[in-house]
């Protein structure tokens, strides 16, 4: 198990591009091993002594733009459990400290490392700068033993950054509110050490004399891609890129068809019948990871080395074999017609999506009783809410019964669990998809951009030599490549392959390796890759009520589990660990002051990520409702990269228009009036000080984000009407980008039912292999 562990940490983080560069600080002579962030322009600096000489410590810097209300560092590059170092200007002086955070929470000030400011630091008019010693700072005491930085060879390092001010900004151990954003860059910790004597002269606060050892420029690692022997360039029908829901769906169609398929994923295993091995010490003996087991969906967020998280998106998404589908909490909505509706932006070909939705139906049934005794667990947060919707008109509905009733309809959270284990997509096409002779598929492999002549698609250059010589893939001579890497994937893999809009195509062309392999630009494809991105708005609201079991928030499954339901899921796959967290979802529809309809989703849950209130509480009896808006949204945003290529919103998608806000509020409001009918329920967050309208007004625009995004490639703008890109002959796009609009529900079925319709239209579509 130690093993299998180990080997997926490396590959996930030798899957980084190593983006630091060596440079001298003017200031102080100092070099440095870094990046600057180019959005918000800080620079975040590391510098070594040498390997093996007895040292625990290293010195570093940040600086920041005054903007910069705080920023701080991750060198092991993990929120969690993880060093973190922060710090800010107070006047002109310089306030920092050492924090370590063991759930997304405040991080708490860490015990152990001693920090010291060196005199370099300064604040001025434009800038403050922190040039830091820090000792005892190569190891730490991380919740489950003590964590390393790897000094000898590469890792992922973080950034956080804040335009609100600490709570005290005097004070070391202030408190301050989440990050206003973050981000992840490869470093290459072997090549950052300097000489003994030249590294005691700046720890000492000298300055100068530092020759930078040159930086390899050419260092991209490559994980070892599975499986292991060398091959020849063999040319596909269809080559894949992403084995998330979308790819998977579309790769196991077209095997069916009998074409010749390549799948590939740039990530590794998930469940454990598909070689993953991440799992808790209760789990052992079992092939169960952390990712079969419903009930430790909740860990996803409470982990010490989130390795499947793409470290290259600043939000959420699942790198690794299932994508979002492998760590998501399996909620599964069968599509309504308005998912697939011209009122909604799809093309009239796509409005007859039933006998789609059946084919997905078939293969993967829903449920909402996923133990294996067919019972029902940890209820209580079901029957809580229901007494507070039933007064308010709402009425009870198995609610894939009847995916066109959305109004005032509340009933059991449905999910894509199988026996009583994740399963979605991975279980199921998956499975079929790798048994057939006709499909190759390659895991820890990465598209890097899409080789084109003009409109027409050649093949795929990866970063995996054993997949061909160079690690390019060719076509068959009428062969098709499908994207299917998500909105953020797609969207970039566009932009590298010069497809998108020029603003995106001159980011990539500025990039030291991707920018040489674009294509000249007279052959760059102008479309709007990247607009009309749409993701739920999401608020939360947190309650008490004395009959609620919070199960401890579920910060114990994973390392001290309640026995009886750890023994009992390990035996028969039954009771609290075979579901995720939501017990209970409601829809109902809103009506704008520009008359148009939009519905607000709600998912119920025992426990709450963050609670906000100036009075006491009984933190077993808490439990969140989370209300979405979805179908009939009409802010967009739009996605992009940064100078890094990671992937992130340009412009945020939440509430760009206001009707949008004011109907939420609308929706929360009617809750919140029946609160008085639930005798012992009271709203702790926001609590009775906070009026609702003042409550979303200040929500962290982060904290909106539901992950849900869609629309980066929609279809009628990016994509024709069988998914193909357009102005290109054979490359298509079947994923969440191409989605116009919110869908009704968590999306991973209106996902799944785009892809067996995409992938039908396209074998369908003549000229193909
Ligand atoms: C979703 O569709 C959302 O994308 C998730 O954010 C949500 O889970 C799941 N479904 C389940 O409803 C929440 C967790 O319950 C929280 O604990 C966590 O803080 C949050 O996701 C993070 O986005």
């Amino acid at each position: 198990m130690k093993l299998g562990r180990t080997a997926l940490k490396l590959l996930s983080i030798l899957g980084l591009a190593l983006a630091q560069d060596a440079y001298v600080d003017s200031d102080n002579g100092i070099t440095f091993w870094g990046v600057t962030d180019p959005v918000h322009g800080v620079t975040y600096g590391y510098t070594l002594p040498p390997l093996n000489a007895g040292y625990d410590e290293f010195i570093g810097e940040i600086v920041a733009p005054i903007a910069t209300k705080w920023a701080g560092v991750s060198p092991g590059g993990a929120m969690l459990n993880n060093l973190l170092l922060v710090a800010w200007a107070d006047g002109d002086k310089i306030v920092s400290s050492p924090r370590i955070a063991n759930g997304y929470t405040l991080p708490r000030v860490l015990d152990g490392p001693i920090l010291t400011t060196l005199p370099s630091s300064k604040v001025n008019a434009t800038h403050w700068k922190w040039v830091y010693r820090c000792q005892k700072c190569i190891s730490w005491e991380g919740a489950s033993g003590t964590v390393s930085l790897p000094i000898d060879s590469s890792g992922a390092s973080a950034w956080a950054w804040s335009n609100v001010a600490v709570t005290t900004p005097s004070d070391p151990a202030s408190a301050f509110t989440q990050h206003t954003d973050f981000g992840f860059y490869g470093i290459d910790w072997s090549v950052a050490h300097v000489s003994a004597e030249v590294y005691d002269n700046w720890a000492a606060g000298g300055t100068g004399g530092g020759t930078p050892t040159p930086t390899p420029t050419t260092t991209t690692t490559t994980a070892t891609p599975t499986p292991t022997s060398t091959t020849a360039p063999t040319p596909y029908d269809y080559i894949v890129i992403g084995a998330g829901p979308a790819g998977l769906v579309t790769a196991d169609r077209l095997s069916e068809a009998g074409k010749k398929v390549l799948l590939i994923e740039r990530g590794g295993p998930s469940l454990g019948s598909t070689g993953g091995t991440y799992q808790p010490a209760w789990l052992a003996g079992t092939n169960y990871t952390k990712f079969d087991v419903p009930g430790l969906f909740e860990t996803m967020f409470q982990d010490s080395n989130p390795y499947w998280w793409c470290k290259d998106i600043n939000v959420f998404a699942g790198c690794l074999l299932g994508g979002g589908t492998a760590i998501n909490g399996g909620l599964y909505w069968y599509p309504p017609d308005s998912d697939f509706s011209p009122a909604y932006g799809w093309p009239p070909s796509w409005a007859n999506h039933a006998p789609y939705t059946s084919k997905l139906t078939k293969r993967i049934p829903s449920t909402d009783h996923p133990s294996t005794d067919a019972k029902r667990y940890l209820e209580q947060t079901y029957d809580v809410v229901e007494r507070l919707l039933k007064p308010l008109g709402y009425h009870n509905l198995t609610i894939n019964s009847a995916p066109n009733t959305k109004d005032k309809v509340y009933g059991y959270s449905a999910f894509s669990f199988i026996d009583g284990k994740r399963a979605g997509p991975i279980s199921t096409y998956y499975k079929t998809a790798v048994a057939r002779k006709n499909l190759a598929y390659w895991q820890n492999t990465q598209a890097s951009h899409i080789v084109r002549n003009g409109a027409q698609v050649t093949g795929v250059q990866t970063d995996n030599p054993l997949i061909g010589p160079n690690g390019f893939v060719p076509l068959t001579a009428k062969g098709r490549v499908v994207v299917s890497a998500g909105s953020f994937g797609s969207a970039r893999l566009l932009f590298k392959s010069g497809i998108g809009p020029k603003d995106m195509l001159d980011v990539v062309k500025g990039h030291a390796t991707a920018g040489p392999n674009l294509p000249a630009e007279n052959e760059w494809i102008n479309l709007p890759v990247g607009e009309n991105v749409s993701d739920n708005p999401s608020i939360n609201l947190v309650f008490t009520h004395p009959d609620i079991d919070a199960y401890e928030n579920w910060a114990q499954v994973w390392d001290s589990p309640r026995k009886a339901d750890a023994d009992q899921y390990v035996k028969s796959r039954a009771g609290v660990f075979s579901q995720s967290s939501p017990r209970l979802n409601f829809w109902r529809s809103i009506k704008g002051s520009d008359k148009r309809t939009r519905w607000l989703q709600g998912t119920a849950r025992p426990g709450a990520a963050s609670v906000t209130t100036e009075y006491p509480y009984n933190t077993t009896q808490i439990f969140t409702i989370t209300t979405y808006l979805s179908t009939g949204i009409t802010s967009r945003g739009r996605i992009g990269i940064d100078a890094a290529l990671t992937g992130r919103a340009l412009t945020n998608p939440w509430f760009t228009d206001p009707v949008d806000k004011a109907s939420l509020i609308t929706g929360i409001n009617e809750l919140v009036s029946s609160i008085k009918n639930v005798p012992g329920l009271t709203l702790i967050t926001p609590d009775n000080t906070t009026t609702i309208q003042a409550y979303v007004d200040s929500y962290p625009s982060g904290g909106l984000n539901s992950n849900h995004w869609v629309g980066s490639n929609s279809i009628g703008k990016v994509v024709d009407e069988n998914t193909k890109v357009l102005k290109t002959n054979n490359l298509f796009v079947v994923d969440a980008s191409i989605i116009p609009s919110m869908p009704m529900g968590n999306p991973q079925g209106a996902i799944m039912a785009t892809a067996e319709q995409a992938v039908a239209k396209i074998l369908a579509l003549s000229g193909g292999a």
